[in-house]
């Protein structure tokens, strides 16, 4: 096994690469910033480097410090946790060629699929359904892309290659507004991205989001953990996510499962992925992969009973899966509700000192959070401060354990999204299920 893993992260995701690495009797050392001395994995972990100041910038995205940390400590990996580096393919290079092992995929495959072309020209090949649209970056003629956007049939979205997660996107709904969206789109990409390759798709105007999980090896295994279902978002934060989605059958899933096992063959993918898919009138259409482990994992691990982080550890390791396809048998219902230090009416961040801390409990019921009473949440950072996550043997009881969680759930001295969780688990639209990646906005924010 690894002997020695670095966790290049912060909050409730280094606590959960801590408790991982810890169940498999792997060393652990906790690299944080000054703003973050007080975060629970760095008290637990077996040793910890303060790698530079609060900003992000200088500490988390800090990749001489982090890797320094690496090889003053002796660890032997770097685990990158979701967000910060985790998608920096530079990063994992620079890891790999420090001697360390880099917790993901081979960069080759990172730089692949942050190339929203690239990642869609490999989807197309290995048989993933795609949205209609340009199949490669569109080209200076105008005639030629006015000729494309009236054969795609509008209203047709511009998006970014080196976009993704609802950055550098524009919708055109007329043939008059094309050309200047083109020209907008890559002015602000090159901006943004230093890359002005724009591509066209479809827009699809209520669709869903629905995600696959797979997990493969080194030796050319991989399986899928179905999907998750997490269209209840708000300006691209996904707010509360689910496992299975709502109305999707055993063929469907083993329909789209199967195409995304095959394209990690095909793509020799190593570790753990997600597969972002938009589901409109019973069809997938493939939008980005996420090469790295998501927020949402444990809705899956909890259908599942499979461990995503150890298995990530595991194949870093080399060792092949611990299970086959035959052996995965999704059972019950998960459901995930993001805590956010935020002003409910403004949805801004809002740090301070945690007075009071009651966390629920019960059967079917889950936290994965660092937080506690007087830890003060830091104003440098994401807001999200832990998920709230059940299960339960039907969708119903999945949601009912998540109203009486919510119920029991204290934290006081900073604002929080819990009331909007409450409201979402009141709503008879999410109740039914299957409600559109608008809903939130539209329906419950409204309100
Ligand atoms: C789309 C789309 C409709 N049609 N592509 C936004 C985030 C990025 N991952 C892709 N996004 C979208 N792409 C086509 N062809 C609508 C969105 C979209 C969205 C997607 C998933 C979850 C939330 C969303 C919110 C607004 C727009």
């Amino acid at each position: 096994m690894l002997d020695k893993v670095v966790i290049a992260n912060r909050g409730e995701i280094a606590l959960r690469i801590l408790r991982a690495c810890r169940e498999l009797g792997i060393k652990t050392v906790a690299v944080h910033s000054t703003a973050d001395q007080n975060l629970m994995h760095v008290r637990l972990a077996d040793e910890s480097v303060c790698i530079g100041p609060a900003s992000a910038q200088a500490s988390y995205l800090n990749i001489p410090a982090i890797i320094s940390a690496a090889e003053i400590t002796d660890a032997v990996a770097i685990h990158p946790g979701y967000g910060f580096l985790a998608e920096n393919a530079d990063f994992a290079e620079q890891v790999e060629r420090s001697g360390f092992t880099f917790i993901g995929p081979k960069p080759e495959t990172i730089r692949l699929m942050g190339d929203k072309v690239s990642a869609i020209a490999a989807m197309k090949r290995a048989g993933v359904p795609c949205v209609p649209g340009s199949d490669g970056p569109l080209g200076d003629n105008d005639k030629e892309n006015l000729a494309m956007a009236k054969r795609i049939a509008y209203p047709i979205i511009i998006k970014a290659s080196g976009g993704g997660g609802g950055r550098g996107m524009r919708v055109v709904r007329e043939e008059k507004d094309l050309l200047k969206a083109i020209q907008l789109t890559k002015s602000e990409a090159r901006a943004a991205f230093n890359n002005d390759m724009v591509y066209m798709e479809k827009f699809l105007e209520t669709p869903r989001h629905i995600e696959i999980q797979v997990l493969a090896d080194s030796h050319g295994n991989a399986i899928h953990l179905g999907e998750r279902d997490c269209s209840m978002q708000r300006r691209h934060q996904k707010v509360v996510e689910e496992a299975p989605a709502p109305g999707i059958t055993e063929q469907m899933r083993r329909f789209i499962g199967e195409r995304c096992v095959a394209a990690c063959k095909e793509l020799n993918y190593r570790g753990a992925g997600t597969f972002e898919f938009l589901y409109e009138k019973g069809e997938f259409y493939f939008i980005e992969m996420n090469t790295r482990v998501q927020v949402e994992h444990p809705v899956s691990e909890l259908i599942s009973g499979v461990d995503i982080i150890k298995e990530q550890l595991r194949i870093a390791e080399g060792q092949p899966l611990s299970f086959k396809q035959e052996d995965i048998h999704l059972k019950g219902h998960a459901i995930e509700c993001r805590i956010n230090a935020e002003d409910p009416e403004t949805s801004m961040p809002s740090p301070g000192t945690i007075e009071r801390y009651h966390a629920p409990g019960g059967p079917g019921v889950r936290i994965d959070s660092h937080i506690y009473a007087s830890y003060k949440v830091p104003p440098h950072y994401d807001s999200m401060i832990g998920k709230l996550i059940t299960y339960g043997e039907t969708r119903e009881v999945a949601m009912s354990r998540m109203q009486m969680a919510l119920e029991e759930l204290v934290i006081d001295g900073i604002k929080t999204n819990i009331d909007l969780q409450r409201k979402i688990l009141a709503d008879a639209n999410f109740q039914k299920g299957g409600t559109n990646i608008h809903y939130l906005e539209n329906a419950i924010l409204n309100q």
